[in-house]
Parts: C-alpha cells; structure tokens; sequence
C-alpha cells in the first residue's frame, strides 16, 4: 500500500498529445515518476474513451466517457485536482465513483473530490470506503451513461474488493474490467484480508470468465515487477519473455503498460496459470489453490533482479 507522503512525489508537467489509431492509447499528459515521465494515455473506442491518469507513485485512476451522453465515471479518484483538471479538459459531466477497495491509494481522495464535485454517488462495496453513498456486491449492476456497469465482488486483497465491468449493449468492440488491486497485468494483489482459495475464484472463476477480449485496467503500474517474478516461475515461457521486453520498453517511454486483456493475462499471468503443470512444478504441487497460496507467499520475499 502507498501512503500519503508520496503524493508529493506526483504531480503534472504538461501536455504532448499525439493521434493514433482505434484502441491504440495516445499519450496526452505526463506526470513526474522517479527519474522517468509517467504519461498519461487514452483508449478511444467507439462507445467509449478511458483516460489512463497515472497518480502517485505507480497508482491510476481512470477516467471512464460514454460517448453516448458524454457522462462520466472515475476510478479510484486519489489525486482529486488531477481528476477535476481531465473532466474539464473533456468536457463531460463526472457523476459516478468507482472505489475499488478502501486502501488510501485508492480511496484516499474520495471525501475531497465530493466537495470539489458534490452530488457524485460513490460506489464500493465496503464500508470503509470513504465518501461511500452506495454500498454494492455481487453482480450489482448500474449504468454510466448508457454503460453498464457489473460489480464483481472480489474479496482478498481487502474483504470488501470490487472490480467493476463496464459494457456497451449490442457493441462489437472489447468490454473492460478496472481490477483494482485483485488482477494486475502479469500479477495479483497481497492476500492481505483473504486467502488463496479466494484469489482463485476471483482470477479464475470470476475474471477469467469474462470475455477473453476484455481490456483489464488495474490499479497499478507493476508491470515490470511482475514478469519478472512471472519469468522466475516460468523460464522458458515465451509469452512472459516477449512481454517483459516490451513493458521495458513502453516505460522507459514513460508510456502504461495498461490495459492488457484477459487472454493474454492467461499467457504470461502465473496467478492465472496455477492450473498449468508448469506454474504447479515450480510450486511443487499438483493443486490450483496450494499452486497459488505457495507462488504469492514466494512473490512477497521476492527479490526483484535488476534486468
Ligand atoms: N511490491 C510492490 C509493493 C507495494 C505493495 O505492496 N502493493 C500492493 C498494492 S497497494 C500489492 O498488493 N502489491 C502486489 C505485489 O507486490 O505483488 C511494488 O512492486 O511496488
Ligand atoms: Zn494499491
């Protein structure tokens, strides 16, 4: 979990803005990240456009447009004068908060964006959740817009995890899931308030049955960490190795490795992989669930290599 002193550590520089095709992100902002540019992108489909708005030390929010009505929905708003700065800069109406888990990082800004915006409804399925107004479980549903909007209720990483999937009636083009810190690209959340048998079903029964083009737009940008304890599980999966150079790559550009997709996560993911023999030999295991209890426990002594 982040804390409050490193919002100091975040904030904006300027505008670049570039064109690209359909689904591609473009980058349109940048913010400082370390020594590198964490830019900020947008996903532009028809139905709808996701800005990615890097906040924080390796946070995002989001920044969620029906094209349709111009009404918009925010994730995780932690850095409220950065939200109220992309509304603007869109020119939509941000009626909806999405609160993933009641974590600071994520939660944090809820009571300062409602003053700043009032008569936001704050979804999140949590009583912890700051600013709550509308406490949410399992296959609640809502519209943004003319979105839907499907809770997925998640538990593990905190008790009361949500992940919201957003779709477009009678679209051809890919749904999206914001994951919070249950499913990150080539990982998963601390199994700080549940367990590994809750983990499986939130990754495997609940996310992995999703349609397999969904776009996932997690929490943080851990990209990088990940595959490469994804690679030490894994050594001779290709799919970690070809991902692992181009997350390298996208951030030395300061550019997110967000969103992925739930297909692709079932290739280099070894939390979405602990039914295959391979994730399961390094755990020394023929079981799912010990398969996922032993790679987390090994992920939080992991020591991250420098390449
Ligand atoms: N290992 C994290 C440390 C921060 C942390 O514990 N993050 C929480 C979410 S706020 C988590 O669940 N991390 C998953 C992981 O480390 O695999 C990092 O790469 O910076
Ligand atoms: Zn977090």
């Amino acid at each position: 979990m982040l804390f409050r002193s490193l919002v100091a550590s975040a904030y904006t520089l300027g505008v670049l803005g570039a064109a690209t095709n359909k689904f591609a992100p473009i980058q349109v902002h940048t913010a400082l990240f370390g020594s590198a540019i964490r830019k900020s992108s947008l996903v532009e489909q028809t139905d709808m456009k996701i800005e990615l708005l890097p906040a924080l030390t390796d946070n995002y929010m989001y920044l969620l447009i029906d094209e349709d009505t111009r009404e918009a929905a925010i994730v995780d708003p932690v850095e409220p004068g950065k939200v109220v700065e992309a509304v603007k800069k869109h020119g939509v109406k941000l009626k909806t908060v999405l609160t993933t888990h009641h974590h600071w990082d994520h939660a944090g800004g809820n009571e300062k964006l409602v003053k700043l915006i009032p008569g936001l409804t704050v979804y999140g399925g949590d009583d912890r959740v700051g600013a709550l107004t509308q406490k949410v479980t399992h296959y609640n549903t809502f519209k943004v817009g003319t979105l839907n909007v499907k809770c997925l209720f998640t538990p593990c990483h905190t008790k009361g995890h949500i992940c919201y999937f957003v779709t477009k009636e009678n679209s051809s083009e890919p749904p999206a899931v914001f994951t919070g810190d249950t499913l990150f690209v080539a990982g998963c959340g601390k199994f700080f308030e549940g367990t590994a048998d809750e983990m499986y079903k939130a990754l495997i029964d609940i996310l992995g049955r999703l349609p397999p083009d969904t776009h996932v737009y997690c929490g943080h940008e851990y990209t990088i960490n990940n595959l490469k304890f994804a690679r030490h599980v894994e050594p001779d999966n290709e799919a970690i190795r070809k991902k692992l150079a181009w997350a390298k790559d996208r951030y030395d550009n300061g550019v997110p490795t967000i969103p992925s997709t739930i297909a692709d996560e079932f290739t280099f993911n070894p939390f979405m992989r602990v039914r295959e023999k391979s994730v399961q030999g390094h755990a020394g295991t023929s079981d799912p669930i010990d398969t996922m209890r032993s790679i987390r426990k090994e992920k939080d002594n992991f020591k991250v290599p420098k390449d």
